[in-house]
């Protein structure tokens, strides 16, 4: 899987957070400069904006909430242990603390 963001500490942040926690590989892709346009331009991002989280299969999820939900079914974070799940809510807490 293929986490694209800027290189700050926002919205992009509780999901690499969460990816890591994962047991799912991944990497992260930053965007910088004029990057962030040729991605914008590409239509790549569903709603014109990141972070996006790219999986295997070609697909795209937007939207930092969605991606921190699509991981924790694909890891199995919400068939784990009940401290996994909080943490899980934790990170989607943590996205809706800085807007949607
Ligand atoms: N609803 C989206 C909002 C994403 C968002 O606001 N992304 C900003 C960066 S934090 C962005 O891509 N801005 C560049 C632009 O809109 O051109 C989410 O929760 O992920």
């Amino acid at each position: 899987m293929k986490l694209t963001y800027f290189p700050v500490m926002a919205k992009g942040l509780a999901t690499a957070l969460l990816l890591e926690h994962s047991n799912l590989e991944w990497e992260s892709n930053i965007v910088v400069g004029d990057g962030w346009s040729e991605l914008k331009g590409s239509g790549k991002c569903p709603f014109g904006q990141v972070p996006i989280l790219e999986t295997e299969g070609g697909f795209v999820v937007a939207h930092a909430v969605a991606i921190a939900l699509h991981v924790g079914r694909t890891s199995m974070v919400f068939n784990g242990a009940s401290i996994k799940v909080r943490t899980l809510y934790g990170f989607l807490f943590c996205i809706s603390l800085y807007s949607f």
